[in-house]
């Protein structure tokens, strides 16, 4: 049993594939649980043996009927993900892709310096799987329905530290305007997310963190952190009906930091 408030089942009847839980602190899982608490179903994806011992009781908790691996480097592992849906559900309502990756040597090594490999390697898991995972989802999504992602304010302007991933998120964003322009008559709406700072293993990779979110705390206007039970809140709505005709949008909750950052 999820459920901590009352809810209304905003989501109720409604299928979801949510890619990037890697554990409790994941900002997927936040997402995940508001979204069940909505009334949701939700599959889930791991990414490895390793991360499935982590990601498996999350699963049951709020009992995904799709719990399968997903390294978007894998060929085929998307791809049975969503043949896995089709087969299951039919339909799908809505994706949430809510993964990164970066090289060590370039999230902490300046833009200038970052290798080809590297760069490519960045742009492949950050931002192609999810053009990959929509186009596996239009078919899908025969009534409408929304995908979202993840991204960070680092990719409109200039953030110490945060580096390769800047320019990534840059295209990110990019993405999700065109996405959402080609997707849209078929009522597909896409939109990025975009959280301030939350303690994460991701963002453990990232330099100097612990500053990043001193920084937000102190000059947000709301003088707050979010966390990952705020994100999931904003996504439970966008793929809610409610949000019909949101799209195209970069949706920040950051206590208001972006404004003054
Ligand atoms: O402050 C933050 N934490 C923010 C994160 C602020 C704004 C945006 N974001 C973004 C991140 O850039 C990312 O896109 O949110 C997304 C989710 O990140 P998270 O929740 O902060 O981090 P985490 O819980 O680590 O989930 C990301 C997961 C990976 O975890 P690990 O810890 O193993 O790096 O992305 C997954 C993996 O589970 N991931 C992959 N999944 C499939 N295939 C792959 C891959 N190749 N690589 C990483």
């Amino acid at each position: 049993m999820v459920c901590e408030i009352a809810h209304c089942g905003t989501l109720k009847g409604k299928k979801g594939l949510i890619v990037g839980i890697a554990n409790e602190n994941s900002i997927a899982w936040g997402c995940a649980k508001a979204m069940r608490n909505e009334g949701a179903e939700i599959a889930v994806t791991y990414l490895n043996e390793k991360a499935e011992k982590y990601v498996r009781p999350l699963a049951d908790e709020i009992e995904s009927p799709i719990v399968m691996p997903l390294n978007v480097n894998n060929d085929g592992e998307m791809e049975a993900v969503y043949d896995e849906i089709k087969k299951k559900w039919g339909k799908l309502d809505f994706i949430l892709h809510s993964i990164a990756f970066a090289r060590m040597e370039d999230l902490h090594g300046r833009v200038v310096d970052c290798s080809k490999d590297g760069f490519c390697e960045a742009m492949d898991i950050s931002v192609h799987s999810f053009i990959r995972m929509a186009k596996l989802a239009e078919p899908l999504m025969t009534e409408g329905g929304c995908m979202l992602t993840t991204t960070y304010y680092g990719g409109q302007q200039y953030i110490e530290n945060y580096n390769i991933m800047g320019p990534v998120k840059a295209s990110l964003e990019a993405s999700v305007a065109y996405l959402a322009a080609e997707l849209g008559p078929k009522k597909i709406r896409v939109n990025a997310i975009s959280p301030g700072p939350i303690m994460t293993r991701a963002a453990s990779g990232i330099g100097k963190f612990d500053a990043l979110l001193q920084k937000a705390a102190a000059q947000a206007p709301m003088r707050e952190l979010v966390d990952i039970n705020d994100v999931g809140n904003m996504a439970a709505f966008l793929v809610s009906d409610r949000a019909n005709h949101i799209s195209g949008n970069i949706e920040f909750i950051d206590s208001g930091y972006h404004i003054v950052g």
